[in-house]
């Protein structure tokens, strides 16, 4: 036997034959394989298996010889790897794709008046919170930018119990009974047969089931708009979508719907760009997010009430329990009543974000739900699920969803309890005295449902006040700015394009006569349809006289500001370092951001000799990651920059996705290069000193230069 391969004598210890190795700045020990060691010592704890016996070698299994078998008795290997094979569980049936931080909630004044829920009663109180926004469609290891509804979860750890608004960023659903879930979720998520398309609606069984689900009209217009590609989770608002009860001390009822306002406003971006980001940084909203609370820039959101009564509910034009339909704000105005900031991200992705289970159900005294029936259907769906997804009873033991209130009840054992009641007592009614008889009930404190009427034949039958699915598409639709009617036409166009089956686009049409005559033949001059279908038969006629609303539009209601946005400044050796310092200061004061973008990560040395740190090499970041640009080469520079096919997609895309650019004239051959020298407008602006750089910030507290836009659409041509 050669001598390499002799087996070690029994007796040696593998570690007496460790050397040391410097790899730069790590000095380690290796083995005889050449693989590191690193020991503990100092402050390093010791390395223990699960049962807390100490690790000697973490790098090498337990076998009989240097090449031989590896030993069944090898626990601490068998450990790691049983651990780690069982890591996953299932992700969530809907939402997989999620991120969770923490922060509070904080009360403006008491609203007493209208509910004797805890945390609304003394102004000034903060509720921790933990919010967990997502994706409906895709899997967990989707893109963000998916066009697709965001999930608005917040769960309120009140004195009184744990109470969750499990909204989303829109305020209107696809479907009226919790019945048609499945199939919704079905067609929606990954074909069968094929297992893809995943995180898109851009496909035939979405698009059949929704031209023969009328009641979706609604929602259609919604996630065709830019609402479904948010620019970040900050600029988007949330809704609990279902109306529920406010209830005071006196048993009086209220409706209310609740709103999510984000105090930095509302901002999307446009489908090209949204396609581009989710190659650039799938994780752009995840990563946006993280940034901003770890740079102690904490959004922030105003909880809105629309409250409104029976009679209000009665003379409604639309049926306060039917989850397709909004009350638009201008009829019943939003009481913004306490602000939610968040300002700590998670601990751990997995034991935080992963574990915490919303539910519908978790509600508390002075808040109760009404007979919205999607919501009585969920009420059911959010308890059942975490079962599945967390395997026992006991979630409400992991920390994340573990009240932060006195808990006592008798609910014991099941996998992995931690608080099994203590003592005798584990039922009751029981005779045991004073504390040893455990918790009672209460009947001043305890929660009482509102003893709301109910009555009638037992049937399965869809109201008919349910029935009116085409007015509040029109309305919605008719309340977007030009640019946006635009948007959401090119989304059905781009969307019915992927679906292959000729009837099922021609179906959809057919739905969009009854909306808007404009927006259906829009589409079907975008899809080249022969024919115009007649309209659907409509259960309901549309009500054309629905005046627009403005509080609809994300456009009509920009922050009028650039804070919480970011600046991308291309820049090469040379760079002009006043002009640099100028944008640096402008944004700071404006809240912005400015990112240093350029050939090389390490830096470039700028006009004075100084060096300047990039953030970003060229390649990472395209200009599709910025609210805005900078061009900012030196003369010689720029040459060089002109020959990067990304240095000239940097400036294209900017000027295509309607984005405000800020330049120095030495950047004009990259403009050149890009293909739109000659087209440059109001929206390209010269930084020319302090006040141009000033200047240049305050005119992008507009976000998009839309005027732009009619040059520059990609997507259909709009002949119509
Ligand atoms: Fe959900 N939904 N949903 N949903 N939903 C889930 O619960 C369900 C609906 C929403 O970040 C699931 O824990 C039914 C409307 C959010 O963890 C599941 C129906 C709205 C989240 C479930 C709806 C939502 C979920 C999957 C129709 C907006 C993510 C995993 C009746 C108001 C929460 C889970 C998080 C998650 C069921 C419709 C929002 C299966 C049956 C309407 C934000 O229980």
């Amino acid at each position: 036997m050669p001598k390499k391969h002799a087996t070690r004598s029994t007796t040696q210890d593998a570690s007496s034959e460790r050397k040391t190795a410097q790899y730069a700045d790590q000095s380690v020990m290796t083995g005889t394989g050449g693989e590191v060691h690193q020991s503990a010592g100092g402050e390093t704890p010791v390395l223990t298996t699960e049962q807390g016996i100490p690790v000697a070698d973490d790098q090498n299994s337990l076998r009989i010889g240097a090449r031989g078998p590896t030993a069944l008795e090898d626990f601490h290997f068998r450990e790691k790897l049983f651990h780690f094979d069982h890591e996953r569980i299932p992700e969530r049936v809907v939402h997989a794709r999620g991120f969770g931080v923490r922060g509070y909630f904080e009360n403006y004044a008491s609203l007493a008046d209208i509910t004797k829920a805890d945390l609304f009663q003394r102004a000034g109180e903060r509720t921790p919170v933990f919010v967990r926004f997502s994706t409906v469609a895709g899997n967990k290891g989707s893109a963000d930018l998916a066009r697709d509804v965001r999930g608005f979860a917040v769960k309120f750890y009140t004195k009184e119990g744990n109470w969750d608004i499990v909204g989303n960023n829109i305020p209107v659903f696809f479907i009226q009974d919790a019945m048609k879930f499945p199939d919704l979720v079905h067609a929606v998520k990954q074909e069968p047969d094929r297992g893809f398309p995943q995180a898109q609606t851009a496909h035939d069984n979405f698009w059949d089931f929704i031209s023969l689900t009328p009641e979706s009209m609604h929602m259609v217009m919604w996630i065709m708009s830019d609402r479904t590609i948010p620019r970040s989770f900050r600029f988007m608002d949330g809704f609990g979508v279902h109306t529920f009860r406010f209830v005071n001390a006196e048993g009086k009822s209220t409706f209310v719907k609740f709103h999510w306002k984000p105090k930095l406003g509302l901002q999307s971006v446009v489908w090209n760009e949204a396609v581009k980001i989710n190659g650039a940084d799938p994780d752009f909203h995840r990563r946006d997010l993280w940034n901003a609370i770890q740079m102690g820039d904490y959004p922030e959101w105003e909880l809105g009430l629309q409250l409104f009564d029976e009679a209000f509910a009665e003379q409604f034009a639309f049926d306060v329990l039917d989850a397709t339909k909004i009350i638009p704000e201008e009829d019943v105005p939003i009481r913004r009543v306490g602000r939610l900031v968040l300002d700590r991200c998670v601990d751990n992705f997995f034991a935080e974000t992963e574990q915490v289970a919303f539910g519908t159900l978790n509600i508390v005294p002075g808040i109760d739900f009404s007979d919205d029936p999607l919501l009585q259907g969920r009420n059911f769906s959010y308890l059942d699920t975490q079962l599945k997804r967390l395997g026992s009873p006991n979630f409400t033991h992991i920390p994340v969803n573990a009240p932060k209130c006195p808990v006592h009840h008798f609910q014991q054992d099941g996998h992995m309890a931690m608080h099994n009641p203590t003592g005798r007592a584990n039922y009751e009614p029981n005779s045991w005295a004073g504390g040893a008889g455990g918790p009672r009930e209460s009947p001043e404190k305890g929660f009482h449902s509102y003893p709301a009427a109910a009555e009638g034949p037992k049937l399965r039958i869809r109201s008919e006040s349910f029935a009116d699915h085409y007015s509040q598409a029109r309305q919605f639709y008719i309340s977007q700015t030009e640019s946006e009617q635009q948007h959401i036409a090119d989304a059905l166009t781009f969307e019915l394009s992927k679906v292959e089956t000729l009837a099922i686009r021609t179906r959809m049409v057919s739905h969009l006569l009854n909306i808007d005559q404009d927006l259906a033949e829009h589409v079907a001059y975008g899809l080249r349809l022969k024919e115009m279908p007649n309209p659907a038969d409509a259960a309901r006629p549309t009500q054309e006289h629905l005046q627009a609303s403005p509080a609809l539009s994300i456009q009509l209601n920009g922050p009028a500001s650039f804070t919480g946005r970011k600046v991308g400044a291309l820049v090469t050796d040379g760079v002009n370092i006043d002009i640099l310092r100028a944008l640096k200061t402008a944004l700071k004061e404006e809240g912005g951001l400015l990112e240093i973008v350029a050939p090389y990560v390490g830096g470039v040395e700028a006009s004075d000799g100084s060096w300047i740190a990039a953030v970003q090499q060229l390649q990472g970041a395209p200009s599709v990651l910025y609210d805005a640009v900078v061009l900012l080469p030196s003369a010689d520079g720029v040459e060089e920059l002109g020959q990067e096919p990304t240095a000239r997609d940097f400036v294209a895309d900017a000027f295509a996705h309607c984005k405000f650019i800020g330049y120095v004239d030495a950047a004009l051959p990259l403009f050149s290069k890009a293909g739109v020298l000659d087209s440059r407008d109001d929206g390209c602006i010269t930084l020319e000193g302090p006040e141009g750089c000033a200047a240049f910030v305050a005119t992008c507290r507009q976000l998009r230069f839309w005027a732009r836009e009619a040059s520059v659409r990609y997507g259909a041509r709009q002949g119509v």
